[in-house]
């Protein structure tokens, strides 16, 4: 099969990429003062202004030309007809049936998965109910006040990203614990401010055979049953949420006390469903509910608009745009929003591991083109007093997308003032920049000549016409969350479908989870023969002799 870079549609945008090199953003603004109307779009309480971005009316309709050509739109529908997109591990791909509140039959195999969909939820509601109610009560009758989510990977950055982002919903009783990282501190440091008696665990894994989650879940288990003073507590302290029932009882929890989801839900893609679940304890099921509301809408928006009008698609091409034509590397994901503070750690998993990849759908190895690029940011404006520099004034092109929430959750108006200041002005920095002739005489103003004006105009020169997209939601609630997650989601599927990848495997981490037992019976026992390279073998013995 031909590769993209081939076909006439990629050509076009390479020259007319050549073109538009001469006409700086600056000037596109100038010259058409309707711009940023014609270069915004709103979907319910989600605003998504493109218009600061190096494009003209020209460069989408070849981008939406490239997308027709990559057969987007047949792709979209395969997807959500549950045809088995996930070729290599032979899956359907419907974390969109997890959120489909319109309830119309959604299919894998075709079988309607919805009502299985609704079963799991209205398990989770009553769960959810009685423990915020105070109804469940742990071994010793007491309600649980503390909620410790052990997962990692898709079985953790999701809950988390979600749970922080909805703080204000928290239920007032409740706090929330994470724990992924096998590091034993992670463990120790959380069960150290834990009261057994009024803990739950939730025990999250897909298979439930991932080594990090099963050594923290026996660890905790063990914590329990030590403290409490009897195994029959377990059933008290310990729920699951897994695909894999049979695993679930080999570690001893009662699959009454299992959530299930299904193999057509990717680890990174899980968060809606019962891997959900200490997001839905801390914000009760009705706020939950209404995050999949959110993400169904956005779901239905990407479903059905037209490739122009499409959030997803739009954000899609003008990443593909920056990667393959103009060479950058990385993306910057920018939240105005303290309760987003996961969302750049969220997205970093969702995006990188499903387009970190250099083979195509069907086995060809990628030579012409990049991939997926590197996802990384903090909170703004925390990030200005860091990396901006590197974005304003470094040798590479970084686009970035900056999100914010107009309306806050607190009353400190003036603190809501200054965040949006810095959110504007930061955008149109980066848009306009500032000539040298600029910066003389802002210094001139100043006193400032001669030798010292010009050393320090030249450093106080900023190139401009770096890319933002600006993504403002009316509050961050659980149905604008939803929203902007779900137009992530897809975006990364438009530009695996553009790169002719599977989004949906994940053998980088496949080959993590094997490497690690190999070496593991060499640091458990210190006579074992090692056959590594020698840098392998000289740090095992190095760490053999300092430890343990
Ligand atoms: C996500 C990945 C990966 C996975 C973790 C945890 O898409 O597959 O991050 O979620 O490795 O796996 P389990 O849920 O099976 O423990």
């Amino acid at each position: 099969m031909h590769a993209i870079t081939d076909s006439p549609e990629w050509k076009a945008l390479q020259n007319h990429k050549a073109e538009l090199e001469r006409t700086p953003m600056r000037a596109l603004f100038a010259s058409d003062p309707k711009r940023a109307e014609r270069m915004s779009r709103s979907v319910g309480p989600l605003f998504l202004d493109f218009s600061k971005n190096r494009i003209t009316e020209e460069t989408l309709h070849l981008l939406v030309k490239l997308a027709e050509r990559a057969q987007l739109r047949q792709t979209r529908d395969q997807l959500f007809a549950g045809d088995k997109i996930n070729l290599t591990e032979d899956r359907a791909v419907l974390h969109m049936a997890l959120r489909n509140r319109s309830n119309r039959p959604m299919c894998v195999g075709g079988v309607d998965v919805m009502p299985q969909v609704n079963a799991v939820l209205t398990q989770m509601r009553a769960f959810v109910e009685r423990l915020q109610s105070g109804a469940w009560r742990g071994h010793t009758n007491k309600p649980v006040t503390d909620i410790v989510n052990i997962g990692i990977g898709g079985s953790d950055l999701g809950p988390v990203m979600v749970t922080e982002a909805l703080r204000p919903y928290w239920h007032p009783r409740l706090q929330p614990h994470f724990v992924s990282n096998v590091d034993g501190s992670h463990m120790a440091e959380t069960l150290k401010r834990l009261d057994p008696e009024t803990t739950l665990f939730i025990v999250a894994s897909k298979t439930f055979t991932t080594q990090e989650t099963l050594t923290n879940a026996h660890t905790a288990r063990n914590f329990v049953v030590e403290k409490l003073g009897s195994e029959a507590a377990v059933a008290k302290h310990f729920v699951a949420v897994s695909t894999a029932e049979a695993e679930v009882k080999k570690f001893g929890i009662n699959p009454a006390n299992m959530f299930q989801f299904w193999d057509w839900v990717g680890g990174r893609y899980s968060l809606w469903s019962a891997i959900g679940l200490p997001i839905a304890c801390m914000v009760g099921m009705d706020a939950f509910e209404e995050l999949l509301g959110g993400a169904h809408a956005m779901d239905e928006h990407f479903r059905t608009a037209p490739f122009a009008d499409n959030l997803p698609v739009l954000l899609g091409l003008l990443g593909v745009w920056y990667a393959n034509f103009f060479d950058a590397a990385s993306h910057a994901v920018l939240p105005y929003d303290q309760y987003l503070h996961r969302l750049p750690a969220y997205l970093q998993q969702a995006d990188m591991e499903s387009n970190g990849k250099s083979t195509r759908r069907h086995g060809e190895r990628i030579g012409a083109y990049t991939t997926g690029p590197i996802i990384w940011g903090e909170p703004g404006t925390n990030g200005q007093h860091a990396f901006y520099q590197l974005i304003h004034q470094g040798t590479r092109l970084i686009p970035a997308d900056f999100i914010v929430a107009a309306k806050p959750h607190h009353a400190l108006k003036n603190h809501q003032r200054i965040l949006l200041a810095n959110f504007l002005a930061q955008t149109e920095a980066l848009m306009l920049g500032k000539t040298q002739d600029e910066a003389r005489a802002e210094l001139e103003k100043q006193g400032i000549q001669g030798d010292r004006l010009t050393l320090l105009a030249s450093h106080k020169t900023f190139p401009g016409n770096r890319p933002t997209n600006s993504i403002v939601l009316d509050e961050l609630t659980p149905t604008s969350l939803g929203m902007l997650v779900s137009m992530y989601e897809h975006k990364i599927f438009v530009q695996g479908v553009l790169w002719d990848l599977n989004s949906y495997d994940q053998w980088g981490v496949e080959l993590g989870k094997q490497l690690a037992s190999k070496i593991l019976p060499e640091l458990q026992d210190a006579n074992a023969p090692l056959a590594h390279d020698s840098s392998t073998n000289g740090l095992v013995q190095h760490l053999r002799a300092r430890w343990s």
